[in-house]
């Protein structure tokens, strides 16, 4: 009964903690819960705080989340990694978001710029090194349409003053040049990266691209990076509906797109997490609306397409119909091959600030049951948001712990893991299917129409592998 699953996963957190001192258990218990009688109040999860020092954390530093998550993925920008060559390399190309276009030409997502850092550039500062660098890239890719630069810790340690750098150099080559304050060690996670970057798009873009009216079915899309194109699945639904969209923020996206941004009757946001802070700041002050959507699998997305379908007219409302009709046949194909295979599979998931509440519905549509999720790096609001999407019964965890993770799938026994690079050797090692949910490991999409059929079979694959029959983890044998 769900009372019992209940009481038994408290007592494995209490189980888990055991190994804790005291002042860390004391700290940790509170970012961990058992969903319980439908009820928010009763679940509520300390989140968006500082990690315990000394327990290992998944998370990432605002400089991911600004580089990495929100600017890298304009395609059209030259993003200048300032400070030592490590932070690009490990941030190079690894998060897929994908960008059609020349390379090189007007699309400049594949590269690395860095200004690499060297010990005299620490001593000496490294503001003129930056200007060189600005103007190097821009004799070099003359195409670039703005520079963003993106500071790596010793930027901020040092004092460098990259703001009057980017004024400078915006005057002399008449091109936007972004100075983002995205230290990593600023804040407590990436989080805080995804509203510095949103920020720089707030002071140095929005409201000043070339003017352009605004169609009765323009829209936006806000918080889709186009992971494994994600955003191009989007946009084909939003287009099929009769809706035009223009904007895609940052998957797959130019300047023109940041600076238009507002020029639209309704902004759609996916992430919320990343992109709020924008969708926000567009409604304030320039009066656009933004609703929030999900198109992971088929239950959700007919319950987005509809919601959105209402903010427009009949004519929206009838073709939103007629692509719901058209599709969900597809998707009943699509789970009737795969429902019966994965048909009560237990799934654990753990990732950012979206997507541990946002999947869960694909996974549901496919007979499976989310029975622990938790985030990186959420706040408060994703927690409220999360509780509509999970049973009583799940266990939620912030800022898992690399020990609590391990320990609580040890415990609870799930059939499919679905998390990051990190967290994928350490349960495949112990015999578990593994899927990469920041990735897609190397497939996708997942979302949208397109998506669906990819997430089910990646997912049948990862469980139904025969692979799984040859191996035993170590201390199963
Ligand atoms: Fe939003 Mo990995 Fe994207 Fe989310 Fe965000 Fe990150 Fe991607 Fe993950 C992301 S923007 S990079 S949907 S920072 S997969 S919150 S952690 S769940």
């Amino acid at each position: 009964s769900v009372l019992e699953t209940t009481d038994f996963r408290k007592q494995v957190v209490e189980e888990v903690l055991e190994l804790y001192p005291e002042k860390a258990k004391k700290n940790r218990r509170k970012h961990i819960t058992v969903k319980e009688n439908n009820e928010c109040s009763s679940c509520a999860v300390k989140s968006n705080a500082k990690t315990v020092p000394g327990l290992m954390t998944a998370r990432g530093c605002a400089y991911a989340g600004a580089k990495g998550v929100v600017w890298g993925p304009v395609k059209d920008v030259t993003h200048i990694s300032h400070g030592p060559v490590g932070c690009g390399f490990y941030s190079w190309a690894n998060r897929r978001n994908l960008a059609e276009g020349e390379i090189g030409v007007d699309n400049f997502v594949p590269f690395l710029f860095t200004t690499d850092f060297q010990e005299s550039d620490i001593i000496y500062g490294g503001d003129k090194k930056l200007e060189k660098v600005i103007e190097e890239v821009v004799e070099l890719f003359p195409n670039t349409k703005g520079v963003s630069v993106l500071s790596e810790c010793p930027v901020g340690l040092i004092g460098d003053d990259i703001e009057s750098v980017a004024r400078r150099m915006t005057e002399k080559l008449k091109l936007p040049v972004i100075p983002v304050r995205c230290e990593g060690f600023r804040g407590i996670s990436q989080s805080l990266g995804h509203h510095i970057a949103n920020d720089a798009i707030r002071d140095h873009l929005i409201g000043k691209g070339p003017k352009r009216d605004v169609g009765p079915y323009d829209v936006g899309i806000i918080g889709d990076y186009n992971i494994g194109g994600d955003a191009w699945a989007s946009k084909k639904i939003l287009e099929e509906m009769g809706l035009n969209v223009v904007n895609i923020w940052t998957g797959d996206s130019t300047v023109e797109m940041l600076q238009n941004g507002h020029l639209v009757k309704l902004n759609l946001i996916h992430c919320y997490r990343s992109m709020n802070y924008m969708a926000r700041h567009m409604e304030e002050t320039y009066g656009t609306p933004w609703l929030e959507f999900n198109f992971f699998g088929p239950t959700k997305i007919r319950e987005s397409v509809l919601k959105i379908a209402a903010m427009f007219d009949d004519v929206i409302m009838e073709k939103a119909h007629a692509v719901l009709e058209k599709y969900e046949a597809e998707m009943q194909k699509v789970i009737e091959i795969y429902r019966p295979r994965l048909e009560g599979k237990k799934v654990m998931l753990y990732v950012g600030g979206l997507r541990p509440r946002h999947v869960v519905g694909a996974y549901e549509d496919l007979g499976m049951e989310v029975i622990g999720t938790g985030y990186e790096f959420a706040h408060g609001e994703d927690y409220d948001k999360t509780m509509a999407n999970i049973k009583d019964g799940t266990l939620i965890y912030d800022d898992v712990t690399a020990y609590e993770l391990e320990e609580f799938v040890n415990k609870l026994k799930p059939d499919l893991v679905g998390s990051g690079i990190k967290e994928k050797y350490v349960f495949e090692k112990m015999g578990l299917p593994f899927r990469q949910m920041h990735s897609w490991d190397y497939s996708g999409p997942y979302h949208g129409y397109q998506g669906f059929p990819i997430f089910a079979r990646d997912m049948d694959m990862a469980i139904n592998s025969p692979t799984w029959k040859s191996i035993k983890a170590p201390w199963a044998k």
